[in-house]
């Protein structure tokens, strides 16, 4: 099938774009490079020293004689070449990840949070009305978040994938009804997912389009076998306390020697998945979209929880390296429990990568191989969710 990859040049993005390639899937990237643009603006670099994106395509076609397309456009922006591209290339399928995704990012100040919201609105929204415009027939697959439930919401309670079964009181008794589960965001970037949420609602029942909603866990790792074909298709690896993800940051930090940079008391239970399952992921919801007419369709895209200590103490008795508890930026649960149900991808056929798999490895080895071109002093977090809360001083590295 012809699929356009929104954000095709991000972490998940890219190995998405080569994995269907791989698979035989035509595959156009679409993105404005605005990731890239947001590294310049905080004076920090991947960890891995990514290709631009001409090259990674011209190196892809070199090594599999397969092509990728690029366009550079701008989502929230661009509408009107947007809907011209859709009416041009008649793709199958959108799957969307073009969006700012880092929750800290999304805090750091009046015109993150408003570039956050103008951007993931409407982005999405544009998305959703062009492909209303042009009247085709387009399976779209959005990556939500696992943060759209919040923590703790329902205690112990499992996660169910998307909607809660509810009783409603009348005088004639109890209605039995199927709601969107509450949104409880925790942050302005997790708020905009939660609002996409119910633009998708909006267009699966006003104009029958067939959606799918990710709700994914923290990905962690960096290669997929694609990526790993060559240095020059290498994945993006975030460390910095913005963008970096808590995993990847404690197993860079581990090989450098950096003490683990542990919110808290580190209570906070997250949900994780690795890179290589979300390409599966995203293949698995493209070959079973919902059928015109369906409610969204909401997978929770989850391989297993943990507890952030828990990782940051497995990390460290795995290399030595000390734990640090620094005061929290954000404001947010000390200690949660998780459960989440997952049923769904493992049904149509997901084998999950867990952490005892080895990966942790791969991903501390690729940390080690870089870590001349780590910044230490991009590497405590240091947006705040309110203004006079506390961060900590730059640890001194080993
Ligand atoms: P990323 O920032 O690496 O990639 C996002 C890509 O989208 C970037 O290349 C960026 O340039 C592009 N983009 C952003 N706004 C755009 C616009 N207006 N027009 C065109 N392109 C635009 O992020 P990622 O980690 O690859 O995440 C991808 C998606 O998956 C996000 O929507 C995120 O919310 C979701 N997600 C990510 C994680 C994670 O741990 N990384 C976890 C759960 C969900
Ligand atoms: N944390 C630490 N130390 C660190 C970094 C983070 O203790 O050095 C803690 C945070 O305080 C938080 C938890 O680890 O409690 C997770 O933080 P994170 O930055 O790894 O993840 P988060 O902000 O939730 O965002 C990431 C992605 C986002 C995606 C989300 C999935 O950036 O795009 O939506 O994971 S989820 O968490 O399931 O909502």
């Amino acid at each position: 099938m012809k699929v356009l990859v929104l954000g095709g040049d991000g972490f998940c993005g890219w190995p998405t774009s080569l994995h269907l390639s791989d698979i035989g899937h035509d595959v156009i990237v679409v993105d404005n490079l605005s990731r890239r643009a947001i590294d310049l603006e905080l004076e920090v670099e991947s960890l891995t020293p990514i290709r631009p994106m001409g090259e990674r395509v011209a190196v892809w076609k070199e090594l599999t004689g397969k092509e990728i397309g690029f366009v550079n456009l701008d989502l929230a922006k661009e509408y009107d070449r947007f809907e011209q591209l859709l009416r041009t290339e008649r793709p199958d399928a959108i799957v969307h990840f073009g969006e700012q995704r880092a929750a800290p990012y999304s805090m750091r100040s009046s015109a993150a949070k408003r570039y956050t919201v103008d951007n993931n609105v409407s982005g999405t929204h544009n998305v959703l009305a062009a492909v209303v415009a042009t009247g085709l027939d387009i399976a779209l697959v959005h990556l939500g978040t696992m943060g759209v439930y919040g923590y703790g919401w329902s205690g112990s309670a499992p996660i169910p994938e998307g909607y809660l079964t509810v009783k409603v009181p009348t005088p004639d008794g109890d209605l039995e009804r199927e709601i969107l589960h509450p949104a409880n965001p925790g942050s302005v970037y997790h708020m905009t997912k939660t609002l996409d949420q119910l633009l998708f609602a909006f267009y699966a029942k006003n104009d029958k389009l067939r959606i799918t909603d990710l709700h994914q866990g923290i990905v962690w790792g960096t290669q997929t076998p694609q990526t790993a074909l060559d240095e020059r298709l290498i994945n993006r690896f975030d460390y910095d306390g913005d963008y970096g993800t808590v995993l990847n940051r404690f197993l860079m930090q581990a090989a450098i020697g950096h003490p683990l940079t542990v919110h808290g008391t580190g209570g906070q239970t997250r949900a994780f998945i690795h890179i290589r399952d979300t390409v599966r992921c995203i293949q698995i919801a493209l070959e079973n979209p919902p059928v015109a007419g369906e409610q969204v369709k909401v997978f929770n895209q989850v391989t297993e929880t943990y507890r952030v200590r828990n990782l940051a103490n497995l990390i460290s008795s795995l290399t030595g390296v000390e734990v640090a508890n620094l005061p929290n930026p954000r404001q947010e649960a000390a200690e949660n429990d998780l459960n989440v149900e997952r049923e769904q991808f493992v049904k149509l056929g997901l084998n999950p990568t867990l952490l005892s798999d080895g990966l942790l490895e791969e991903s501390r080895d690729v940390a080690q191989k870089y870590r001349d071109r780590a910044d230490t002093s991009k590497i405590i977090a240091r947006s705040t969710w309110r203004q006079g809360m506390e961060t900590s001083p730059d640890l001194v590295t080993k």
